[in-house]
């Protein structure tokens, strides 16, 4: 066979470049007449343009608090912008990045928060995978919710109608400009992102293939309630109540004293934080301690017990599940919610569940959590168990959540797996065939901390393409091999810097899996992913 190179040396030379150049022109032409070819109902459209490699997108229109000045684009693409209206008093801005290179798949992103900005690195990541992508606004501009008050419909974009619209325009706008119909669809989000893809699952089990929703915000109104408890909790400890600073490093050292060898390896990484029954009360600062600033009086003892603790409301009606234990949280903790109250809760009870901007979310009632619960504002709950439509399509999920995460408890997805199990009636051995869980140790909100956790989530968290080690390419062989992924195996590397080379990786087991270290005792064995197992035994 004849090599390009060598083509090129000759008399093909020409002949290929006009091909390519042929091709190009006809891509630009095509996009910049895509908009004549659209049909969509309610959409007007902004712009159709080519964008090529490697460009430094300016995002000028962008809302300031989305904080996304600039993209970086990995592939050429055309970029299209519109606004779909959704109702006569919402619409959502939507974007499509059509790659030239396409593979015929075809995938959503999701959002963050309550924010509503377009998550453009993830559609630079999955269009520069040959993915036709698209993004929304969720509905409104910012990372503020003020748009939800007394505008239900701002609401309803929030909890499905954003993801859900942009996804049936989506795929009309690939098919217009591919003149082909996309061969699977795929969903990608963490965070709010991984709710809407579970709502997705739960309430349009035809529009993805394969959906990967990471760190998912279940029980919408429920997580909101619970990350208001930490503000006040702080707040009425006092300095003298809450564990100050200089205990923080003397309360980690315990936890991983307590709790790093269950798993078999001294590694700073708790691999099941549901295994490990932290005592605080170790901690107390002994008779006559001359040096207190490294222990605990009871009192703050007791706020480390409150903080780990489930959450019950009125009439003892569970609420949600406690913070996982892991080294850095109470630090993390403060950071979030030491100082006022969770941005995401006030705007949420403000805006969504009372409409009163005067509503004081500095102390939340458990009855006003129930309102909320009850009111389901945009239908956020997503917390049905029963997945069996999208079972029935064929349609898989892959979940995952990091062990260390301060934003939204880890301990949320293993419940709701359980839930789904009990409510279909489904061991995990079926439940598996088509949704699975990942618990990715020693990870924070959707990615960092100190654990293995490049799984090709995002752009910014890539070690590999290979589908053992991203999510993403995992989904796809899922979805068009047949084959499930058994585990994730997530790269960490030196200094989070992947020029300085692998620190370590390791092999996330698929829940109820456990993952235990088997291999040689002291020295850095548990850096080889091949020294543990996923196992169910205990
Ligand atoms: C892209 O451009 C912005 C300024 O518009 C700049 O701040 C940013 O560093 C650039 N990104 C890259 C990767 O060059
Ligand atoms: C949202 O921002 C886009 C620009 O990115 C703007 O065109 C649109 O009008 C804004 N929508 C709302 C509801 O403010
Ligand atoms: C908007 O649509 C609703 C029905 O969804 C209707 O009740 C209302 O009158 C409409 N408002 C306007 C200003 O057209
Ligand atoms: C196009 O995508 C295929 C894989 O789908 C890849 O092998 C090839 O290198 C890509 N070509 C370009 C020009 O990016
Ligand atoms: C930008 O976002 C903030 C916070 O959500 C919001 O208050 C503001 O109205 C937005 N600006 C525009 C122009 O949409
Ligand atoms: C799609 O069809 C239109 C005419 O309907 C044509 O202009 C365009 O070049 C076609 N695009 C592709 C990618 O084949
Ligand atoms: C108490 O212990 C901490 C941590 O070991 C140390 O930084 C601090 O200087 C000590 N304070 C006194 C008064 O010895
Ligand atoms: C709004 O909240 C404030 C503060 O809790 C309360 O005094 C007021 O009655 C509420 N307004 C409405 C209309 O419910
Ligand atoms: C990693 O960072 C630490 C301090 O932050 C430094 O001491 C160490 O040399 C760095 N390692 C490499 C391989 O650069
Ligand atoms: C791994 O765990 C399985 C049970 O899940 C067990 O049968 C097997 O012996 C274990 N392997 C090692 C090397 O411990
Ligand atoms: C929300 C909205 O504007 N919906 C309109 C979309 O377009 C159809 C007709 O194409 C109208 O019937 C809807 O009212």
């Amino acid at each position: 066979m004849v090599s390009l190179r060598s083509m090129a040396a000759g008399a093909g030379s020409v002949a290929i470049s006009l091909l390519f150049s042929t091709v190009s022109a006809t891509f630009q032409q095509d996009c910049a007449q895509l908009p004549k070819e659209l049909k969509i109902p309610n959409a007007t459209v902004w712009f159709s343009e080519f964008v090529a490699a490697g460009t430094n997108l300016s995002l000028p229109d962008n809302n300031a608090t989305c904080m996304q000045p600039s993209q970086v684009v990995g592939a050429d693409i055309c970029r299209v912008a519109l606004y779909v209206a959704t109702s006569n008093r919402s619409g959502i801005s939507l974007e499509a990045w059509l790659p030239r290179n396409w593979t015929g798949r075809f995938l959503s992103t999701g959002n963050g928060g309550i924010a509503g900005c377009i998550q453009y690195a993830d559609l630079a990541y999955t269009s520069g995978l040959g993915f036709a992508t698209v993004g929304a606004n969720n509905g409104h501009n910012g990372t503020g919710g003020g748009a939800f008050l007394n505008n239900p419909d701002v609401v309803t974009d929030f909890g499905w109608r954003s993801v859900h619209t942009g996804t049936v325009v989506g795929k009309q706008i690939s098919q217009a400009f591919y003149n082909k119909t996309h061969t699977k669809s795929f969903y990608l989000g963490c965070s709010t992102g991984g709710r809407q893809g579970f709502k997705s699952a739960q309430a349009f089990p035809g529009d993805f293939d394969g959906i990967v929703a990471g760190s998912p915000a279940l029980r919408f109104s429920y997580l909101t309630s619970w990350s208001g408890i930490f503000y006040p909790l702080i707040r009425d400890a006092g300095p003298t109540g809450f564990p100050p600073p200089s205990a923080w490093p003397a309360i980690d050292a315990s936890i991983l004293a307590q709790c790093d060898l269950i798993d078999g390896a001294a590694d700073g990484i708790i691999e099941d934080p549901d295994l490990c029954l932290f005592r605080p009360e170790a901690l107390i600062c002994p008779k006559g301690a001359s040096n207190t600033s490294t222990c605990l009086t009871g009192k703050q003892a007791n706020s480390i017990r409150k903080l780990f603790s489930d959450l019950y409301g009125v009439n003892g009606e569970f609420i949600y599940p406690h913070m996982q234990i892991a080294p850095g949280i109470l630090e993390a903790v403060y950071a979030i919610y030491g100082k006022a109250q969770f941005p995401y809760t006030t705007d949420w009870f403000k805006y969504a569940v009372f409409d009163n901007q005067s509503f004081n979310t500095n102390d939340i009632s458990p009855q006003a959590w129930e309102v909320a619960w009850d009111k389901n504002p945009g239908m956020t709950n997503t917390w049905q168990g029963d997945l069996s439509a999208f079972q029935g399509k064929g349609g898989k999920i892959l979940t995952y959540h990091g062990q260390a995460d301060p934003i939204i408890s880890s301990t949320i997805s293993p419940l709701y797996y359980d839930f789904v199990s009990s409510t279909m009636n489904l061991p995990s051995s079926s439940l598996d065939e088509f949704y699975r869980f990942f618990r990715i140790s020693g990870m924070g909100h959707c990615g960092t901390g100190p654990g293995a956790t490049f799984i090709g989530n995002v752009g910014a968290a890539v070690a590999s393409l290979d589908p053992d080690e991203n999510v993403l390419m995992a989904m796809v062989r899922w979805v068009e091999k047949g084959v499930a992924p058994d585990t994730i195996t997530g790269t960490k590397f030196m200094n989070d810097t992947a020029s300085l080379g692998v620190a370590f990786k390791r092999a996330h087991c698929r829940y109820p899996y456990r993952n235990v270290y088997v291999g040689p005792s002291g020295g850095d064995g548990w850096k080889n992913p091949s020294n543990w197992n996923c196992t169910t035994l205990n």
